[in-house]
């Protein structure tokens, strides 16, 4: 008897423990949640509740993954405590969160077997995993490849006669993306180039100062962007998007990236005469094309040079930016893009963990820290009108890499090939307390809080739901009053070092 209690508990605990973190912690502040063939954590789709409750979901240093509470609204009086309120003003619409397909994901992915891989991308794109509905493709190879490579790289020939996807494209990118998107029908694209074959540029050597494009080359540069899109659409993949091309100013710098540079009044000549007539009068006509793709410090100034320009003023829809230098400009270039411009979005398009020079350590299995600097992003970002936000690599290896000019990095998921496991940083459910919560066509609304310790931000979802996210990064317990916009009362504690979202109808 005492032996069948002892097996139907052990039973009924792994049917729970099944979508649980099954939690490892490598000594970097707080834990991994390690996935094999066996198991792997998952979370429950969202289902509505009804309005006398509301659904809480943590995360937190001390190891909690998107803890889920259900929980009923206070009756009565609240105490005296910080307040949080919700509602008044309507702000920008939310495009979508999520990563980009680069040749080194792709990689380490289909480095795991099919029952891993399946786990791998069930976590990031199905129902039971954190729905990322916006992600980003490379246009060709990119620092996170093998090798530097075009498609157009063997003969100089302005007609692109030769012009052909490449066998990173067939196996680590189309597969892959077609994966995903059978895994969220509402994933959507957007594509980014890097460099241009060598024969299109000034001079390319590594990269450097002179990596801009010959001007014979204005126009054939355009119209490879129509190919890249052509070719794609042939496999049944159509974009959303497309940006100018990522980081002009890293072309113009003596670093590895490969890279096209461009100064702001010479890529705005370059898209009113050439990338935005070839792209307006090609079969993807509607895509949204998406300025800048490099960091936030040229905010505004950038941006008003190209809009200088009627035309281009009118081939542009977006603003995409980078988070790599966040810590030192602040929002409040962002604040200032949108009033400049309030009709183009707002589009984080690119962010990692672990870059050098300043960290040394690339991958760091479980920080929390780097967590908090995520959580603290896109909270900052999305408060300053910014519509979306999307990481980089999805999946890397335990070096942080391939990547062939070894610009290792961190990645929310890192890859053990030679375990046949992988392992969801503390970040992935930061970026998936956002992903999940905050469909796409959500609108942000304004919250007022009285403890500025509190890091809140708030969105309206299509089904009229309303999802708060809340950062305590400090070592405090903090009682908090939130106030809904309709007058019903939570009163609750944030765990310290944690990152919560409140759910409710
Ligand atoms: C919420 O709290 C406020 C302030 O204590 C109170 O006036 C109000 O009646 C409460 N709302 C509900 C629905 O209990
Ligand atoms: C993947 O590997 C695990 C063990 O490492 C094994 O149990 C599972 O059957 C494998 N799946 C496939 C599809 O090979
Ligand atoms: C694209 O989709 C069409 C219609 O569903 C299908 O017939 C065709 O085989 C697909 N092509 C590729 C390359 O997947
Ligand atoms: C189509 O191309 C022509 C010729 O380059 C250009 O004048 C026209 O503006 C383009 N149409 C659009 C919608 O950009
Ligand atoms: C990766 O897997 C190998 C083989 O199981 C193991 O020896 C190694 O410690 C793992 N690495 C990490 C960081 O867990
Ligand atoms: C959301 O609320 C609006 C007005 O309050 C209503 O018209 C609409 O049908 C609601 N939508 C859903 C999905 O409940
Ligand atoms: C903030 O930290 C305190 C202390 O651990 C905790 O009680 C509280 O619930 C945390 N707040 C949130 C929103 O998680």
């Amino acid at each position: 008897m005492e032996c069948l209690k002892y097996f139907i508990l052990t039973a009924v605990l792994s049917q729970t423990l099944a979508q649980h973190c099954l939690s490892r912690d490598y000594g970097y502040g707080s834990v991994v949640c390690v996935c094999n063939a066996e198991h792997c954590d998952s979370i429950e789709p969202i289902t509505r509740i009804e309005k006398s409750s509301y659904v809480v979901y943590t995360s937190n240093k001390a190891g909690l993954r998107f803890d889920k509470k259900t929980i009923k609204f206070d009756d009565g009086q609240t105490q005296d405590q910080n307040k949080i309120t919700v509602g008044g003003t309507v702000y920008q619409e939310v495009l979508g969160f999520g990563g980009a397909f680069t040749d080194s994901a792709g990689i380490n992915i289909l480095s795991l077997n099919s029952t891993v891989q399946e786990k791998l991308l069930d976590s990031y794109f199905s129902d039971r995993g954190i729905e990322y509905n916006l992600c980003r493709v490379p246009v060709g190879g990119t620092d996170f490849s093998t090798r530097r490579y075009s498609y157009h790289d063997d003969a100089e020939d302005a007609s692109l006669g030769s012009f052909n996807l490449q066998d990173e494209d067939y196996k680590y990118k189309i597969p892959i993306v077609k994966r995903a998107a059978a895994l969220n029908k509402d994933l959507e694209l957007f594509a980014s180039s890097w460099t241009a074959p060598k024969w299109m540029k000034v001079v390319d050597f590594p990269a450097g100062p002179f990596g801009y494009l010959k001007e014979i080359y204005y126009q054939t540069w355009a119209e490879y962007h129509v190919k890249f899109l052509d070719a794609y659409a042939k496999d049944n993949i159509t974009f959303w998007g497309m940006t100018t091309g990522n980081e002009p100013f890293s072309g113009l710098l003596p670093i590895l990236v490969p890279s096209v540079g461009w100064t702001a009044d010479r890529q705005r000549l370059w898209i009113a005469e050439h990338f935005g007539p070839a792209i307006r009068n090609s079969s993807h006509s509607k895509i949204k094309l998406i300025a800048l793709d490099d960091q936030r410090c040229f905010l505004p100034g950038y941006v008003k040079t190209l809009f200088e320009n009627e035309a281009v003023e009118k081939y542009i829809d977006g603003i995409a930016i980078h988070w790599y230098a966040d810590k030192i400009f602040n929002s409040d270039r962002l604040r200032q893009t949108h009033e400049a411009f309030p009709k183009k979005f707002l589009l984080g398009s690119e962010a990692s963990l672990g870059a050098l020079p300043v960290i040394i350590q690339h991958v760091k299995l479980g920080s929390w820290d780097r967590a908090e600097s995520y959580a603290f992003d896109i909270i900052d970002d999305v408060n300053h009108y910014v519509g979306g936000w999307v990481d980089w690599n999805m999946a890397l290896n335990l070096q942080g890499g391939p990547t062939y000019i070894a610009n290792y990095l961190d990645a929310p998921i890192i890859v053990n090939a030679t375990a046949g496991e992988f392992y969801k940083q503390p970040y992935f459910y930061v970026i998936g307390h956002f992903s999940k919560f905050v469909p796409r066509g959500s609108l942000r609304i304004e919250t007022t809080h009285t403890d500025k310790d509190l890091i809140v931000t708030a969105f309206r979802r299509p089904d009229n739901g309303t999802a708060i996210v809340i950062l305590n990064r400090t070592d405090k317990i903090k009682h908090v009053t939130l106030t809904t916009g309709d007058g019903r009362n939570i009163s609750t504690q944030l765990t310290k070092r944690s990152l919560s979202t409140f759910l409710y109808w």
